[in-house]
Parts: C-alpha cells; structure tokens; sequence
C-alpha cells in the first residue's frame, strides 16, 4: 500500500477524552473514530488489525474442532422470553420496536438463537457432541461506556456454543475451548491466566475469565506468579484426546477474580514472593451452564436408549475489538505502538526519505516490488513529509519493522533497518538488508 493513497488521519495531539493509553494510540494512530458514545467506526488501520485478530481467533476455533455460523444481530424479544431472561437482563439490553410492533433487540449475546438453531435441526445424540461459533456484532447499552474499545457498547465477539449429551462431554467441549484459548491469546502475543470466575447473567458453575495483566485493567484479580509464563498447548495438540491434563495444570495454581477470590486461601496457598495481586484486562470468558438454557427452551435429542435427553451446553465468549486495545495497553512505549508482527496492520513499514529524488523512487520502489513479491505486508511511506514526521508517524503506527531508503543511501548501496520493539537500527547492503527483514516477518507470524 502505498501511503499517499492509503487513509491515515493520524493525531500529533494527545486527544482529551481518552484516558488510557490504548485508547490514546487507536485515536492518535487513525484506526478508530467514535461514532456515539461507546460505537467506533473503524478506519483502515484499525481494520487491518481487527481482521488479523479476528483470523487468528478463528483459525483457533477451527482446529478445536468449533463450526463457524453467522447469527443475525438484531434479535426477536420472544426467544428471550422462553429463556426467561428478557426481563432480567435489564437495561443493558437495547430494545427496539420494529414497525408491526414486535418487540425485538440488538443481542448482547446469542445463547438463546444458537439454542434454537440447534432445537429446530438436530434429533438425535448421533449429531453430538457440537460447538457452533459466530464472530458478530454485539451491543450492550454499558452505564460507563469507557476506555475506547475496550468497553463499548458496540464491540465485536467471537461466541460459541457447545451442545453435548452428557454433563462429562460438556465438560469435554469446555476444555477444548479451555486449550483453543490459552493457544489464541499466545499467537496474539499475549500472556493470558484463565482464572475462576463469577457467571453474571449467562449463568452456570463452572467459569473461567481469561485475563491479561495491565494497570489499566477494570478487573482486581488475584494469581499465582507461575501462572505468568505458563505452558502454551503446541498446534499440534489433538483435540480428540482427553485435555484434562492442561487443564489441571493450569487450574491446579490459585488464580481469581475479585468476585471468586479467597483472600485466606490465597495466603495460604501461594508463597509471599509469588502472590500477585494486580489490575486486569477480561479477553475471554467460558461457561459451562448445563441446561440453563435447553431445559426452558426445549431443546433435546433422542438418547442411545431411545429416550429423549436435555441438552448440556457451555458457551465461550473473546472480546475480538477489546482485544485491540489489550494488545496495545500490553505492548507500547512512549512513541506509539509495537504491534507483535501475527497482528500488525502491515508488517514493514518502507520509508522514502526522499520522495521525488529519481535515484531513491527508484529504489524504494524496487523494494516495495520485492517485499510485495514475497508476501510481505508493506506500507511504504511514498509522501513527501518531512523525514522527522515520516518516522514519527512509523513509530505511533507500530509497524514491526521499519526499512528507511534515502539519497544517501542509495548511492551507498544500503539501507538502515529498524525494529520496532526496542528500536535497534541496522545498516546494511540493500539486498541483504532486504532478506533479513523478510526472514525475520516469516519467522515471527506464528508465535506458537
Ligand atoms: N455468551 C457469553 C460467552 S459467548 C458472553 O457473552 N460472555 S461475556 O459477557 O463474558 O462476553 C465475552 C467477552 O466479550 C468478554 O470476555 C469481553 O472480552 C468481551 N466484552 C464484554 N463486554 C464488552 C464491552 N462492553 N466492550 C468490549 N468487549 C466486551
């Protein structure tokens, strides 16, 4: 991509409203735009990195054996009614009246269609055990929408489902997605704790907040140091197999939220100098709630021995747009962002220093020719800006790796290389300079 045609309506100002660094960067770095308070258009840049997010959490669900769906946003009232909870979610719903009207509203989640998807079409215990998943808009009229996308009233969700016979295959399908997590977080570049959690209005008893520490975190959790650099299952974890190992490991250490921790306990169990007690960030959260919403809503296949039984259901949700802003509050420095490269909006950033000089076009063109030839996601800086903004504005859009090609260069034969993340800068003859930084995206799009 070339920047002159690109849209990047970057900031030099810090803006006002946003508190936290996260969202500082998104507004200053072009990728969002807020609509209404807590709705986001999302700019190019912004886009790019949701999409990335998005693949990497889909690619996750896929290999553990999770089916993608797309289930429509707005929702009718009476599927919430025979759920019993159309009332109980309270204000948080946005209800809206169509024109005939029928009560519907925008869903905070989808327990209640995908439990409908599954009552209307499957029959017998032969189709078990499922899980169907959704990457789609949700809404949440939040009394503080705040901290950007973060929290917002509009924000996008993967969301899955599992439909087991059994109370054990439940628990089966609750590990797989156990595992599919702690795998995603890490290819994101992040260190997430799954850590008991409270069920709130999805309900159930057995949960789990995946949680990424930051200071800027809404939640107060509580952990075991350990648990920090924890195991992450490699890609070529069978899902077929029994889990529960990985899962013992990884719950046998203390770890809760505010909601679930045990101040005595957490004393006890953990070592003075291993007990963390720190701020965090939710980017999941998994629920194992039986038949909460299969019993009410009828939803039942034939059993083995030919009689009918109740569903047994989880749902596992990622918070796909928060998830942006974690992986900012986890990895920036005061010039902007460093996107690890499995999500960076592009992952070379080609720096013209010289913009109208034939010599260096030339050059700078010739490479962005290479990189785009080996599959190198490059945007290159062809405007003709000032080199102190050109570097500046690399810096605050995080591009992993920087290649700066100027008149001097040129004549030299070289370019100057610079890594993002801890800003080393090398200099080097172009086509080996070239190779290096090639080799070093490959290298890095799949962290584990
Ligand atoms: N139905 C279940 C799981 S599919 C569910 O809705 N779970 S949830 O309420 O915990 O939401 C799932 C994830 O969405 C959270 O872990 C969080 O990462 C994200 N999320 C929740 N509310 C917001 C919000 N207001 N803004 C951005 N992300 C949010």
């Amino acid at each position: 991509m070339h920047l002159s045609r690109y849209f990047l309506p970057v900031l030099r100002e810090v803006p006002k409203e946003a508190e936290i660094v996260s969202h500082q960067m998104m507004l200053r770095a072009g990728m969002i735009k807020q609509s209404a308070a807590g709705i986001y258009s999302w700019l190019p840049l912004g886009l790019k990195v949701l999409k990335k997010i998005e693949n990497i959490v889909r690619e996750e669900q896929n290999r553990a054996g999770a089916v993608e769906i797309l289930m429509p946003t707005i929702q009718s009232a009476e599927l919430w009614k025979e759920s019993k909870r159309y009332e109980a979610y309270g204000k948080e719903m946005l209800r809206i009246t169509d024109r005939h009207e029928r009560e519907m509203l925008f869903g905070p989640t989808a327990e209640e269609v995908v439990t409908t998807i599954f009552r209307d079409s499957v029959r017998s215990y032969r189709d078990l055990p499922k899980n169907l998943y959704n990457i789609q808009w949700k809404f949440r009229d939040e009394v503080r929408p705040r901290f950007g996308v973060m929290r917002g009233r509009e924000f996008l969700m993967k969301d899955a489902y599992s439909f087991d016979l059994t109370a054990d295959g439940a628990r089966a399908a609750y590990n797989r997605m156990f595992v599919a997590y702690l795998r995603t977080f890490a290819r994101l570049g992040l260190k997430s704790i799954p850590m008991a959690a409270d069920t709130g209005p999805i309900g159930g008893d057995l949960s789990h907040e995946f949680i990424i520490l930051a200071e800027t975190g809404e939640s107060q959790v509580y952990c075991h140091k350990d648990l920090i650099e924890g195991a992450i299952p490699s890609a070529d974890t069978d899902f077929d197999e029994d889990l529960s190992p990985i899962i013992k490991a990884w719950t046998s250490l203390y770890a809760a939220t505010d909601e679930k921790h045990e101040a005595e306990r957490f004393a006890k169990d953990v070592p003075a100098d291993k007990q963390v007690s720190a701020r965090g960030i939710e980017v999941g959260h998994i629920f194992f709630f039986g038949t909460k919403y299969s019993e009410p809503m009828g939803a039942r296949v034939q059993g083995p021995d030919g009689q009918m039984v109740t569903l047994q259901m989880g749902s596992y949700g990622i918070g796909v747009s928060r998830l942006a802003g974690a992986i900012i509050e986890a990895s920036h420095d005061k010039d902007g962002i460093v996107w690890p490269v499995p999500v960076a909006p592009f992952e070379v950033g080609l720096i013209n220093l010289k913009a109208g000089d034939k010599d260096t076009d030339a050059a700078a063109e010739g490479l962005y020719d290479k990189l785009q030839a080996a599959g190198i996601d490059v945007l290159y800086d062809d405007t003709d800006e000032r080199a102190g903004a050109k570097f500046a504005t690399a810096d605050l859009i995080g591009l992993p790796y920087q290649l700066v090609v100027g008149p001097k260069g040129v004549k030299a034969g070289e370019i100057e290389i610079k890594t993002r993340k801890g800003g080393a800068k090398e200099t080097l003859p172009i086509e080996a300079g070239l190779a290096k930084v090639i080799e070093a995206v490959k290298q890095q799009r799949v962290l584990v």
